[in-house]
């Protein structure tokens, strides 16, 4: 693995925890700033950057109900940012705006600090590690939180996040990051297989969100019919490709793995509604194409027919042009 002054100043125990910028103020992005902040001594090692300034003084409310004040700072200018040597960057942007998000910023931070990418989809994560010096680590979370209003941003659910380097590099940076986030009350676990996970989170996304945001129902709506042959449909045309693709199947002992997972993700996330379906509702630009084009495009190059994907696709680009 490649080692950076960096990972060294991560690795060490006698220096201070690195300070963290978010990029990105939504649900996520907010949850995580606000609980790192709750775990430094110096407030000023923490920031927020966004399209739009935030109020300084903020509400966490956790899983539990207490409401706990923080302050943060949030900007807009990345020229502007705190910038720190032994800084973290999580960009926690949506997926299509995550591009122009690290071309803004990237020239305005030090060449080699980690960059954290919190996206759904697989679009980002491959060219930013290709264009970044630094390490590059990927997050995947199933923690729940969603945003009251620019002051009050609710941890709705406890989950689980994975983090780790597309190629199992930086395992000392990954350990301290998922150490660090785990301290701040986000349980986080290192891997050296994120790529597969990423799969595993791209294929759960790719049969809920294009479905529930065309019916406009929750997750759980998808155990009845006639969403549930979609499902399965979806699911079939999925598992194809995935053993095309010769990625791992999530573990499971029965034949059908990622119909379990899959299925077992809606059980869980019943009463959601899913993050697609909000994007639509708030008339916000959907992730249909970090989630549906990766997956298409792998199945035209293996010459797997994806008439499920298909049809998801062509209805959300209609809607995506609309909007
Ligand atoms: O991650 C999700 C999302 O909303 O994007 C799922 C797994 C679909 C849960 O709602």
């Amino acid at each position: 693995a490649s080692r950076t002054p960096t990972a060294e100043r991560l690795e060490s125990p006698d220096l201070p925890a690195p300070a963290h910028m978010v990029v990105g103020p939504g649900a996520i992005g907010r949850l995580l700033a606000l609980s790192l902040q709750r775990t430094v001594q110096d407030s000023a090692a923490v920031s927020l950057l966004g399209r739009r300034t935030l109020p300084e003084q903020q509400c966490l409310e956790t899983p539990d109900g207490k409401r706990i004040p923080l302050r943060i700072t949030t900007l807009m200018e990345p020229s502007h940012a705190p910038i720190r040597p032994d800084m973290v960057v999580h960009l926690t942007t949506k997926s299509w705006a995550t591009m122009n998000a690290f071309e803004t910023l990237a020239p305005h931070l030090p060449v080699d600090i980690p960059l954290v990418l919190w996206q759904n989809g697989f679009r980002v994560q491959h060219p930013i590690s290709n264009r970044w010096m630094g390490p590059v680590l990927c997050a995947s979370t199933t923690e729940g939180a969603y945003v009251v209003d620019d002051s009050h941003v609710v941890h709705a659910g406890r989950g689980h996040t994975v983090i780790g380097h597309l190629n199992g590099h930086y395992r000392e940076v990954a350990v301290q990051l998922a150490e660090q986030l785990s301290h701040a009350g986000l349980a986080a676990t290192a891997v050296d297989d994120i790529e597969v996970r990423l799969w595993h989170k791209l294929v759960v996304n790719a049969v809920i969100n294009p479905l529930v945001a065309r019916f406009r129902i929750t997750n759980g709506q998808l155990r009845d019919t006639p969403y549930s042959s979609l499902v399965e449909a979806t699911l079939d045309e999925l598992s194809t490709l995935m053993q095309a693709l010769k990625v791992p199947a999530p573990p499971s002992t029965s034949l059908y793995p990622w119909h379990d997972l899959v299925w077992q993700v809606i059980e869980r996330t019943a009463a959601n509604r899913a993050s697609m379906l909000q994007d639509l509702e708030a008339n916000r630009p959907t992730e249909y194409d970090a989630i549906l084009g990766p997956l298409r495009e792998a199945a035209q190059t293996a010459g797997i027919a994806t008439p499920q994907l298909d049809s998801r696709w062509q209805e959300l680009e209609v809607r995506n042009n609309q909007g």
